[in-house]
């Protein structure tokens, strides 16, 4: 076991705490394999995923977006949850309110075995008409390396969200509470510059909770939280949950 990093403050709180939350970003996906967006092993480097993540870009070349989704799709679906995934599936079973809330459209909580989990940008292996609305998730629509088209002739879209359109109203306002509600506060593996998830950390700081951040560097949240746990998710979780429970 690696020295441990985190305070016994934070062992004591947890073991107290009715109430607590999670907002997880790419990087507690990093060691299942999964490229971050923002790291230097970012997905496409030649793009920005502000450039590609939004409605426009989508308008004006349906076909390279659906390119990049299909790429990013065929990675998670050959991908597995990690420790730091299993180690906040536990952390779910020994508190009566746990909640995690992820920037994530991987499904990998899911499959680690966490159960309250709110999705604030939407989940890739979905899709939508953009004229209808009809969902397309059927396999055959996965497979389509073009672009695909509803029966009412609308292009097919994946069922993200994108940068300039609101988050879904249920996982934000379930996010919302559980950051207002929580004893302690992790955020994990996110670089907290997307908005308004980065929101999350500071309405629990505000609202008494104390709150962590696990990266394996410094964010912009670094100074407002109140723990910054230097490493990898999926070494820190388990030494926590090892010594917490
Ligand atoms: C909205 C979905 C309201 C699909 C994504 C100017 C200032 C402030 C805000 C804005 C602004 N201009 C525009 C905005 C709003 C904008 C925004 O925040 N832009 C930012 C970039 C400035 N937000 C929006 O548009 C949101 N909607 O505001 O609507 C509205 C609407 C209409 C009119 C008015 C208002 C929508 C945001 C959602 C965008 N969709 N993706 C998809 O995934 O393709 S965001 C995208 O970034 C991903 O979803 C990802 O989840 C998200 C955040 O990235 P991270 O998860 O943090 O990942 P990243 O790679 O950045 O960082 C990884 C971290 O992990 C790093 O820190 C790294 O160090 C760490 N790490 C790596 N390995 C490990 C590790 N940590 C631990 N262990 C490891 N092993
Ligand atoms: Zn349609």
């Amino acid at each position: 076991m690696g020295t441990q990093i985190f305070s016994e403050e934070l062992v004591k709180k947890l073991r107290s705490a009715s109430s607590v939350a999670v907002l997880t970003g790419a990087g507690i996906s990093a060691e299942s394999g999964v490229p971050t967006f923002r790291g230097e092993n970012g997905l496409w480097k030649k793009f920005k995923p502000e450039e590609l993540a939004n409605f426009q870009a989508f308008i004006r070349n349906p076909q390279l977006v659906w390119e990049w989704y299909q790429y990013r799709r065929r990675i998670i679906e050959i991908i597995r949850p990690n420790p730091g995934h299993y180690a906040i599936a536990e952390m779910e079973r020994r508190h009566e309110n746990f909640t995690v809330i992820t920037q994530n459209v991987d499904n990998l909580h899911i499959h680690a075995g966490s159960k309250d989990v709110y999705e604030l940008h939407g989940n890739i292996m979905r899709n939508y008409c953009i004229d209808c609305g009809k969902n397309a998730n059927d396999d055959e629509v996965l497979r389509c390396d073009t672009v695909p088209h509803c029966a009412c002739g609308g292009l097919v879209r994946p069922d993200v969200v994108w940068f300039g359109e609101l988050l879904p109203e249920k996982p934000w306002n379930a996010g919302v509470k559980a950051a207002e509600s929580a004893q302690v506060f992790f955020a994990i593996g996110t670089s907290a510059v997307v908005y308004p998830a980065a929101e999350l950390p500071r309405i629990a700081k505000r609202a008494g909770a104390y709150t962590v951040e696990i990266n394996i560097e410094r964010t912009e949240l670094s100074p407002f939280v109140d723990e910054v746990l230097l490493g990898k998710s999926g070494e820190i979780l388990p030494q926590l949950v090892e010594a917490v429970y």
